[in-house]
């Protein structure tokens, strides 16, 4: 049994994990989240309180992250700025969070001699072109092109020079596309489908070619529980879960899931540098760790989280204005 502190758990993905490994394990979770725009408290509601605690502060807080370390076995870094478009507007918070934050965790990783797992994106490796019959493999090189995926990229690279130069017990997963409950209304798919929700059309950016592969959160949590369990220290592993598809084909779903005419989107202004495609070759973690994804058929995982927003509206309802009143300032 572990004491896991996750930091970033009232985002998307990490409350996704806490739920997960409260669910799947005995373990003890505290979550260290200072709730900024994108953390929801409510993403963290019903768990048991013998084994969950919150804790509000922020990763670059020495002090407060310190005290943390102490009293905790294995730490998972989940806390970011994850929004590539708020990147490109407004770069200055993704360089504290990403960088100043991830420091400031593997100092302590290194004080207190801490399991410590880093969660990263395969957005780091930049984009392939849509007809390139490669994928990203952990060998690929680092070719970053928004200021959140660069700033991805240095935190992995952060925690590669602190296992190599301090013997920190680290490891790094990078992962494809998640989708599924709790994700903030910024993102691609529930953007689209709260649009629908409240009467609104999709908006695809560009011609909406782009190729992004798609994982449920769930696979997500249980290929990080693997890495944690039986991954080797100082390993990367990328987690996918062949889950290929253009945008365009992404909002056809939605729309025909939702009983609307296939057609009934808008195309909008373009990413600015827009990565064309991102695959994951996740053959590593399948043959070394044995992992394999339980969400095989996109088209159910989709339908179950369409139910999950049309199920939870004042989850998303005090987000969803806010969202849009900055997409529409950008022309999207
Ligand atoms: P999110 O934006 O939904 O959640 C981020 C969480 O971190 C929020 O709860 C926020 O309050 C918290 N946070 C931000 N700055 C903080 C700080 N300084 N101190 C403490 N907490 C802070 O993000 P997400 O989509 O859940 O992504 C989580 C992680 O997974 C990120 O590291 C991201 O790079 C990575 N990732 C995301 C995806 C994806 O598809 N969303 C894919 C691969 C990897
Ligand atoms: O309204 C939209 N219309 C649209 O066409 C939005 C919000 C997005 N898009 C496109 C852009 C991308 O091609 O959909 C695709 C997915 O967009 P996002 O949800 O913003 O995700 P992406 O930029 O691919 O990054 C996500 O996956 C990798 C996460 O946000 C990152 O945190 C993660 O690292």
């Amino acid at each position: 049994m572990s004491k896991i502190l996750v930091t970033g758990g009232a985002g998307f993905i990490g409350s996704n994990f806490v739920h997960y490994v409260l669910e799947n394990t005995e373990n003890t979770v505290t979550v260290l989240d200072s709730l900024t725009y994108a953390g929801n408290r409510a993403s963290l509601e019903g768990l048991p309180a013998d084994r969950f605690e919150f804790v509000k502060g922020d990763i670059c807080d020495t002090a407060l992250v310190e005290e943390l370390f102490i009293r905790h076995d294995q730490v998972v870094h989940y806390a970011a700025e994850s929004h590539n478009d708020n990147s490109l507007h407004d770069p200055r918070p993704f360089l504290d969070t990403n960088i100043i934050g991830t420091y400031t965790l593997l100092e302590a990783a290194r004080r207190h001699d801490t399991r410590f797992h880093h969660i990263s994106t395969d957005e780091v490796y930049g984009d392939l072109e849509l007809d390139d019959p490669q994928r990203f493999t952990e060998l690929t090189p680092y070719n970053p092109s928004s200021p959140y995926s660069s700033t991805k990229a240095g935190s992995d690279l952060l925690v590669r020079a602190w296992v190599r130069s301090f013997g920190v017990r680290a490891t790094i997963s990078n992962c494809s596309n998640n989708y599924g409950p709790y994700q903030h209304v910024e993102k691609f798919i529930p953007r689209q489908i709260t649009n629908v929700l409240t009467g609104e059309r999709p908006k695809l950016y560009g011609a909406g070619e782009n190729v992004r592969d798609w994982i449920h959160a769930n696979d997500h949590s249980s290929a990080v529980l693997a890495i944690l369990d039986r991954g080797v220290v100082g390993e990367t592993y990328l987690i996918g879960a062949d889950g290929e598809r253009n945008n365009v084909a992404v909002v056809e779903l939605i729309l025909s899931l939702l009983g609307q005419p296939a057609d009934a989107y808008d195309h909008v202004v373009d990413r600015a540098g827009h990565d064309r495609r991102y695959a994951i070759d996740s053959s590593k973690l399948r043959r070394e760790l044995g992992w394999l994804p339980a969400y095989s058929n996109f088209e159910r995982g989709l339908a179950s989280t369409i139910d999950w927003y049309r199920q939870n509206e004042s989850w998303w309802r005090p987000q969803k204005a806010a969202a849009e009143a900055r997409y529409k300032q950008q022309g999207q």
